[in-house]
């Protein structure tokens, strides 16, 4: 069997006053705790490094600089020590930051470390940035400033081999972060390339009324029942109709004492199915045996793109 052990290592409550050292370290406890339990890939969330700053109204430059790693993130001293434990321990890493790139361009990114060889061999830029460039009007209103601080991503939605996994068969994965999940058009393009690990870091508000816009989420509960409904409604969905496992790692818990976001963090096989799933908003490790061979039935039967898709028709999608 060509099985992979993956841990999501969900991440909770980091505030915005939370020293960068302070995370870091337990970014490092997460990733040694998996690694004792034999995961052999461990994926952390989006912006893992800090509280999900784009809640904030941030004019200063050198304080919105102060958020983002910059140049080659391996090397960035808050955030090199993760790469070299995942090293070290000879685990992968996938795990999601605030990219100021070379030319000075933002982007909300992720990576895939491969521990063997020390380097990073995939890299992701969040494609469907969600919330507004101008902040709600109510000061008591939780914002989303995705598209202020980060430009959409521009390197598309490409699939890439994994070597020395599942037997070194080299499996097919993919990186998408939070928002992209709700969006079957990023799904697919996964899909379509064969992907049979999709990985995705999130920060999913939970009550915040402003933001989700519906009369139901005026109840903090209803609310953060409704965003969790949705969340595994996505990973479930997206998984299955692609034939691909899904694993999802939350930045959750109450940042600041008064922003919620929603646990949850997952890892769903090719049918849809739940195998592991968080069970506090905390820091907790999510593991899973991921045996990628149950994808071959998936996608050699009711999703055999090449048999069953009509493209014919799907032209309004592609072009609109
Ligand atoms: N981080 C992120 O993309 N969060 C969004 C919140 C929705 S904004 C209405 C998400 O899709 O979970």
């Amino acid at each position: 069997a060509r099985t992979i052990r993956i841990a999501a290592a969900q991440m909770g409550a980091t505030h915005r006053t939370d020293p960068r050292n302070k995370t870091l370290n337990r970014m490092l406890s997460l990733l040694e705790q998996a690694s004792s339990q034999g995961a052999e890939l461990v994926l952390f969330p989006e912006t893992a490094f800090t509280t999900f700053f784009p809640r904030y109204l941030i004019n200063d430059a050198d304080e919105l600089a102060s958020w983002f790693e910059h140049g080659d993130v391996t090397k960035s001293p808050n955030a090199a020590p993760l790469f070299d434990k995942a090293r070290e321990l000879g685990v992968d890493v996938s795990v999601g930051f605030a990219e100021a790139a070379e030319n000075g361009e933002r982007f909300n990114t992720s990576v895939y470390y491969h521990a063997k060889s020390g380097s990073v061999i995939a890299k992701y830029r969040k494609i469907h940035l969600p919330g507004d460039f101008e902040p709600f009007a109510d000061p008591e209103a939780t914002n989303q400033l995705e598209k202020r601080y980060f430009k959409p991503g521009d390197l598309g939605f490409e699939a890439f081999r994994v070597p020395d996994l599942a037997d070194g068969t080299e499996p097919i994965m993919g990186m998408m972060i939070c928002n992209d999940r709700r969006w079957s058009e990023a799904w697919r393009c996964l899909g379509l390339q064969g992907a049979e690990v999709v990985l995705c870091g999130y920060n999913t508000a939970g009550f915040a009324p402003h933001l989700w816009g519906s009369d139901k989420n005026q109840d903090p509960r209803v609310a953060e029942q409704t965003a969790l409904f949705h969340h595994k409604l996505v990973m479930q969905h997206g998984s299955y109709t692609n034939a691909a496992f899904s694993v999802s790692a939350a930045r959750c818990g109450m940042d600041d004492g008064k922003y919620s976001l929603i646990g949850g963090s997952c890892i769903v096989g090719p049918e849809g199915d739940v195998l592991a799933e968080a069970k506090t908003t905390e820091d907790e490790i999510v593991i899973a045996d991921c045996d990628l061979d149950l994808c071959t039935q998936g996608k050699s039967r009711t999703f055999d793109f090449g048999r069953h898709r009509r493209v014919e028709h799907y032209q309004r999608i592609a072009n609109q």
